[in-house]
């Protein structure tokens, strides 16, 4: 079986180390790839629009589904074009953090960005473990260099979420912090959850109980119609 990481914006460093963090902790095969139009990073409710159609044109191939981005981008749209499961990092990190402690904080790059996870937050119903979304207004594409004075500044705003929050684990707000999950767990001692990784074993658990996304209701294949422009070759 195959599970599928898409990342919504055309950083191919970037999907190397989205690949590299998922295969890591994969028991199947996966394979990630970089969506071939849409924003260099997604830093903005533009940047995710913009981002969608990128996604939805990578919904094929595969067993399984993970779109990796935080903001979960087109997750409702994907799973209604595809019967296998898909994952949105941000949902799936904010089910295993619910696993591992009663209250999480969410750490992210812009402040600008908290406004999508807090809203996410409420769509997936963990306003009451979720003790507040942090910015540390890292720009996504800095990730890509990490090094000790992003991590400490990463630590840094965990730390202070952690007492704030009064939290007990931390959920990293960008799939280019997967690279940094390990490190940020061993300084701060409290889970830290990389949403790339939880997305792919959900993923994983879902294909291999032969489970996939409802073709009944709101997820159910979109009815036919013709797709003008850009979105000619989306159509049904
Ligand atoms: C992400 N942006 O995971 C989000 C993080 C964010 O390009 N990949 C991006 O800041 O929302």
């Amino acid at each position: 079986m195959l599970i599928k990481i898409i990342n919504p914006n055309t950083s191919r460093p970037m999907t190397e180390a989205i690949e590299r963090s998922a295969r890591a902790v994969a028991s199947m095969d996966v394979v990630a790839v970089t969506t071939s139009m849409g924003p260099a990073s997604i830093e903005s409710h533009y940047d995710e629009a913009l981002a969608v159609p990128g996604v939805l044109a990578e919904m094929a191939n595969a067993d399984g589904y993970v779109i990796a981005c935080f903001g979960d981008p087109g997750l409702d749209a994907a799973r209604e074009a595809i019967a296998a499961p898909v994952l949105g990092i941000a949902e799936a990190a904010f089910h295993a953090a619910s696993f591992l402690a009663t209250r999480f904080s969410v750490v992210t790059t812009l402040t600008r960005t908290c406004v999508i996870a807090e809203r996410l937050v409420r769509r997936y119903g963990f306003e009451a473990q979720c003790g507040g979304v942090h910015g540390t207004d890292i720009p996504v594409l800095d990730l890509e260099h990490g090094g000790e004075p992003l991590l400490r500044k990463i630590e840094a705003a965990a730390a202070s979420a952690l007492s704030q929050d009064r939290s007990a684990a931390i959920v990293l707000g960008c799939a280019g912090m997967a690279p940094l999950c390990a490190q940020l767990g061993a300084r701060l001692g409290v889970p830290v959850v990389d949403g790339v990784a939880a997305a792919v074993k959900f993923a994983e658990a879902l294909a291999s109980l032969g489970l996939g996304t409802s073709r009944r209701g709101d997820y159910a294949t979109p009815p036919a119609k013709p797709y003008a422009g850009f979105a000619s070759h989306l159509g049904w």
